[in-house]
């Protein structure tokens, strides 16, 4: 349901969440209410649909004088360093993933801002924790420092609603596909540079095994389930570290099979590299009883849906 008082600046508009969630929350409160911003340029499907801000996160004092400036009452934090470019550069992503929450949680709470919304990831689960339908509460031992972050902000957002009663949500969102806008370098990337390389080549080299299997989310599933999750009362949400949600799982030999009933002739090769780790250290599958319960999530794509879907407007992008 639209609040047509609220004013909403989404940080990382322009990455691979940033920009649909900002088309789908300019359509629920106003172009005009939804103020998108990034440190780069604004992304072409935004040009034209609403305000744009250039905007650094890890700058305190300009987001603090932004949200100010333009009224702001509810932040989404979708700026972050992702699992395998994390890996690359794991001081970068701890400092860019803590402070940027940080400075948000603490401009928040000073301006008393309606609502946070900061996604977290399958990513804070490690080894140790279960494989088949991971619990929202269970053993969380991540391995990467994408994953490590994750979790930390997990319980600064949990301190921060206890402390000062920030109302800030979370989801742990599995991998995501999506045709609109660039993955960010995730380990769950494959699964979207798959599509492209079936369409130009029709063969595709997975940087992961063939059964490696993990959880993963089609893109409108996870705007709506951002939507829905922000959306519900107050006294519905238990959870305010991060909800487990769930989607699809599937492996690289499965996809590739689905992919194959549409575009004939199609293969797949392997050649695992430093990313298989990372994704080995995931769960296979979540179990999201718990955001079902509290405010109602229910998935709508398959791989099935969610293939024939992604085929027919990665090919009318191209036409
Ligand atoms: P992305 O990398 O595509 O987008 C992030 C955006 O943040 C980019 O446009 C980048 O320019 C911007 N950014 C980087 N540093 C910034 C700074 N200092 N100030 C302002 N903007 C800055 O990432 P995404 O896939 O859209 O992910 C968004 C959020 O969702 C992240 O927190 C990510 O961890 C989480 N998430 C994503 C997935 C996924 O599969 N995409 C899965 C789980 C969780
Ligand atoms: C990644 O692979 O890093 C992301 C995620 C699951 O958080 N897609």
């Amino acid at each position: 349901m639209s609040q047509i008082k609220d004013k909403i600046l989404v940080i990382g508009a322009s990455g691979q969440i940033g920009v649909e969630l900002t088309l789908a929350l300019r359509k629920m409160y106003g172009n005009q209410n939804v103020v998108a911003s990034d440190l780069r340029e604004e992304n072409p499907l935004l040009k034209d649909t609403g305000p744009y801000v250039s905007l650094d996160v890890m700058n305190k004092e300009m987001l603090h004088v932004q949200v100010i400036r333009q009224n702001i009452t509810q932040i989404y934090l979708l700026a972050a360093i992702l699992s395998a470019t994390g890996e690359k550069n794991p001081g970068l992503a701890w400092h860019l993933n803590m402070q940027g929450l940080l400075n948000v949680l603490d401009i928040a709470r000073e301006e008393q801002i309606h609502k946070v919304y900061w996604p977290s990831s399958i990513a804070v689960f490690g080894p140790t924790s279960p494989k088949i339908n991971c619990p929202q509460q269970t053993i969380i031992e991540p391995i990467t420092v994408y994953g490590i972050s994750k979790y930390a902000g997990e319980f600064w957002c949990n301190y921060y609603h206890n402390r000062y009663g920030v109302d800030v949500r979370s989801i742990r969102y599995p991998g995501l596909i999506s045709y609109k806008s660039e993955p960010g370098g995730g380990t769950t990337d494959y699964a979207i540079e798959i599509f492209q390389e079936a369409l130009d080549h029709n063969t595709y080299t997975s940087f992961l095994s063939a059964e490696t299997y993990l959880p993963m989310m089609y893109m409108p599933d996870a705007i709506r389930a951002t939507l829905e999750l922000m959306e519900a009362p107050a006294e519905k949400i238990s959870i305010r570290t991060s909800y487990n949600i769930s989607g699809m799982s599937f492996s690289p030999e499965e996809i590739g099979k689905e992919i194959g009933k549409h575009q004939h002739g199609f293969t797949m090769q392997y050649a695992p590299d430093y990313r298989q780790a990372i994704a080995n250290s995931w769960p296979q599958s979540i179990d999201d009883s718990v955001a079902a319960r509290d405010w109602g999530w229910k998935p709508e794509y398959d791989l099935e849906k969610m293939t024939t879907d992604m085929l027919e407007n990665l090919k009318k992008n191209r036409q």
